[in-house]
């Protein structure tokens, strides 16, 4: 029934697994099949529709789909190709996926600033947004539009330089490219059609949004418990990454030592611990937080 919340995700590739990842999460009970085009979530009155990633704003934007999940740098350049007609709302970022999209040469090439690019041909999947960059830059400079392999043009002599997604630099670097500047920092957001919901898509759509927020600020986050001297719980709690008020509680037998808990919502390191140590917390344990409902 069209009662059912529509939610557009990838159906294969480098987003899917962390979108299908992020909504099992909240609880989404469902299973992805062959080469279906539909999956029912079980447990909520919600329909995943699985499609290629660059298919999903315009499903969004049309309305067929209420929700989707899609790379930011998919987004802007749907949105930007689209000439402006396309309106989506971004509800919120979902901190996976994360990636830079940026210009990349020869290394030790003629071409190593953006200056350099003036009268060059750059290969890129994303012409849209670099044609922007261009424009807004003033660099007079041509994009080529290439679907894939675009680490490769440069060797063959399509074009000198290219603009294209890296993470964690390793294809440019096979291929003797080296980045020289981002043009775009992009990660997986939550869009929505501007069209109004009905009160029970609504009422699932808050929920999923609730939990979904949940998700997103416990990646990452890490209960720590840890002894302390009493003295210490002022220098302690500004080691502590992330979080503000940790809870401290007075320990039996001691006077002098307290149990110090709290939510960290940055990443804990060694060096983090060691330097917890040096200010005398002993007993120090780091668990992972699985769920967060504010
Ligand atoms: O079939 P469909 O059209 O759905 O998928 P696709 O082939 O267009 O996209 P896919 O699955 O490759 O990527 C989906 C989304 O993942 C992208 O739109 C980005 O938002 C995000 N993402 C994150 C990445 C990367 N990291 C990434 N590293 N997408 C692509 N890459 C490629 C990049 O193009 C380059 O070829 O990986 C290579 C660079 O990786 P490093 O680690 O060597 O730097
Ligand atoms: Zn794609």
């Amino acid at each position: 029934m069209t009662d059912r919340l529509r939610i557009a995700v990838q159906k294969k590739g480098r987003l899917a697994d962390e979108s299908f990842a992020a909504l099992k999460k909240c609880g989404l009970k469902f299973t992805v099949r062959g080469d279906g085009l539909l999956a029912r979530v079980k447990n909520m009155p919600i329909d995943l529709f699985l499609v290629r990633d660059d298919d999903i704003p315009n499903f969004v934007a049309s309305g067929v789909s209420d929700l989707g999940i899609v790379g930011e740098n998919v987004l802007l350049e749907e949105v930007l190709s689209s000439g402006g007609r396309m309106k989506i709302d971004t509800e919120r970022r979902l901190g996976f996926s994360k990636c830079r999209l940026a210009l990349a040469s020869i290394e030790k090439g003629p071409i190593s600033r953006v200056e350099d690019l003036k009268g060059t041909k750059i290969a890129t999947s994303y012409p849209s947004i670099l044609a922007k960059y261009l424009q807004d830059n003033k660099i007079d400079a041509t994009p080529i539009e290439m679907k894939g392999a675009v680490e490769l043009a440069p060797r063959i002599g399509v074009a000198a330089a290219i603009c294209d997604l890296v993470s964690s630099g390793a294809t440019l670097e096979a291929n003797g490219l080296k980045a020289f500047k981002t043009i775009l920092e992009s990660e997986a957001v939550l869009i929505k059609s501007l069209e109004t919901l009905s009160p029970s898509k609504q009422d699932t759509y808050d929920r999923l949004v609730s939990r979904l927020d949940g998700v997103v600020r416990s990646r990452g986050s890490k209960y720590i418990m840890l002894n302390a001297p009493k003295s210490q719980i002022e220098n302690i709690t500004k080691i502590l990454p992330g979080s503000d008020a940790p809870t401290i509680i007075p320990l039996g037998g001691s006077d002098d030592l307290v149990a110090v808990q709290a939510v960290c919502t940055e990443n804990v390191f060694w060096e983090t611990l060691e330097a917890l140590q040096d200010h005398g917390a002993r007993s120090i344990l780091v668990l992972p937080i699985e769920k967060m409902l504010a």
